[in-house]
C-alpha cells in the first residue's frame, strides 16, 4: 500500500479532444516518471472504462506508480486500484463501505477552505484543491482559487498533502509547490502535449528540483 500521494499525478483523460487516448496518456506519464495516474472516464461505457482501469493498472504496476479511478469505488476494486477519487458531488468518502475502504486509499476534489476542512474531518488520504489557474479541461470548472488560497488550504489541513490541479503547466508550477502543495494534478500538459512522455519527465524533474515530489 502506497505511504502517501505527491509529486505528479496524471489523469488519464477521455474527452474526445485530446489526440491520445487515456491508456497512452497513462503510459506516457509513467514513462516520464509519473507517480500516480488517475483514470479519469468521463464518457465512456462502464465496459470499456473497466478495459482502460485494467490495462493502467497493468502499466503502473509495471512502473511503481499508484493508481486511482475518479468517480467510482466499484471499478477502483474491480481493476485493483489503490484508490478511488471523489468529487463534491459523487458519493461522500463516509459512506464507502468499510470492506471497500480497507482495500482502497481516498481522494477528495476540493475547491474552497470549508470543503478542504469537511474531507480532512472524512480522514481522505490526499486533499485536490483547485483549479488554482484558468482550466479549459473540466466542464463548469468555476473561478481560478488562485497560489493564495492553496497557501491558506495547506495550512489548515496540513500534515494531509494537497495536490492543486487546475492549469497548471512548467511555467507556473514552482508557484504551486512554494506555496506547500505536496503534489500536482494535470490533464493537458501531458495529454496535449506534442511529446506527452517529455511533458511529463520535464514537468516530474521541475518537481524534484523545487521539493514537490
Ligand atoms: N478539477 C479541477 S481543474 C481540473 C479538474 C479535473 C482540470 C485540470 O486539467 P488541466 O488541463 O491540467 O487544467
Ligand atoms: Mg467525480
Amino acid at each position: 500500500m502506497i505511504a502517501s500521494i505527491r509529486g505528479l499525478m496524471v489523469l488519464a483523460d477521455d474527452a474526445p479532444n485530446w489526440k491520445i487516448d487515456p491508456v497512452e496518456q497513462a503510459r506516457a506519464a509513467c514513462e516520464g516518471g509519473a507517480g500516480v495516474v488517475q483514470l479519469r472516464a468521463k464518457r465512456a461505457p462502464d465496459s470499456l472504462a473497466l478495459e482502460w482501469a485494467e490495462a493502467i493498472r497493468a502499466i503502473t504496476r509495471e512502473f511503481d506508480a499508484a493508481f486511482f479511478v475518479n468517480d467510482r469505488f466499484d471499478l477502483a476494486l474491480a481493476a485493483e486500484a489503490d484508490g478511488v477519487h471523489l468529487g463534491q458531488e459523487d458519493i461522500p468518502p463516509s459512506r464507502i463501505p468499510a470492506a471497500a475502504r480497507s482495500r482502497l486509499l481516498i481522494g477528495r476534489s476540493t475547491h474552497s477552505l470549508a470543503q478542504a476542512r469537511q474531507a480532512c474531518e472524512d480522514e481522505v488520504d490526499y486533499i485536490a484543491f483547485g483549479p488554482i489557474f484558468a482550466t479549459g479541461s473540466k466542464d463548469s470548472p468555476g473561478d481560478p482559487r488562485g497560489v493564495e488560497q492553496l497557501a491558506e488550504v495547506v495550512r489548515a489541513v496540513r500534515p494531509k498533502p494537497v495536490i492543486a490541479i487546475g492549469g497548471i503547466d512548467l511555467g507556473n508550477l514552482t508557484r504551486v509547490i512554494e506555496a506547500g502543495a505536496a503534489g500536482i494534478a494535470v490533464i493537458s500538459a501531458i495529454a496535449d502535449a506534442a511529446d506527452p512522455r517529455g511533458a511529463a519527465r520535464a514537468l516530474a524533474e521541475s518537481l524534484r528540483e523545487h521539493g514537490g515530489a
